[in-house]
């Protein structure tokens, strides 16, 4: 099992989309594992972003992050990695398929709704800048065998 760290970004909030994004995620098979809503300072957000330092969006990148609430998730499942960026489309919603959460429903590159770590050892560094040990549930769901060949 992998698990990713899931940002809903604030456009996704503002829009009143979270409700149809986490239901993507959970038609899916995904199983959440850890869900908050917070503001993010700038200091989180540089962070959170390190790998965008030197480009030329990361000012409006954090700028936009740090703007409203987001909803932050640890998702989990079979190459959940790949489940979920998959589920969410190319990061420029102008060459998202349709079907995906960026193409059927964002329209800018910075304003692209949702967040997904790429990699295994980014997903276990983002996991850790926004949660505790604690608030990372351990539990079992009943309909995983109906998702999950054994
Ligand atoms: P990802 O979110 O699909 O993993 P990344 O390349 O990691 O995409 O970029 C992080 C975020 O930075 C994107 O989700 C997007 O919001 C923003 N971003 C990426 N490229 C551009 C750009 O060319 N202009 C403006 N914002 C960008
Ligand atoms: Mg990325």
């Amino acid at each position: 099992m992998d698990r990713i760290l899931v940002l809903l970004k604030p456009d996704a909030i503002q829009r009143g989309f979270c409700g149809e994004i986490i239901g993507r995620l959970e038609k899916r098979g995904l199983k959440i594992i850890a869900m908050k809503m917070l503001h993010m300072d700038r200091d989180l957000a540089r962070k959170h972003y390190a790998a965008h330092t030197e480009k030329a969006f990361f000012q409006g990148l954090i700028d936009f992050i740090t703007s409203s609430p987001l909803v932050a998730l640890v998702v989990e499942g079979q190459n959940a990695i790949e489940s979920v960026r998959s589920t969410m489309g190319a990061t420029d919603p102008q060459h998202a398929s349709s079907g995906t959460i960026r193409g059927d429903m964002a329209q800018s590159v910075g304003q692209n709704l949702i967040h997904g770590s790429d990699s295994k050892e980014a997903a276990a560094t983002e996991i850790n800048l926004f949660f505790s040990n604690e608030e990372i549930m351990d539990y079992q769901r009943e309909l995983d065998r109906w998702v999950i060949e054994s």
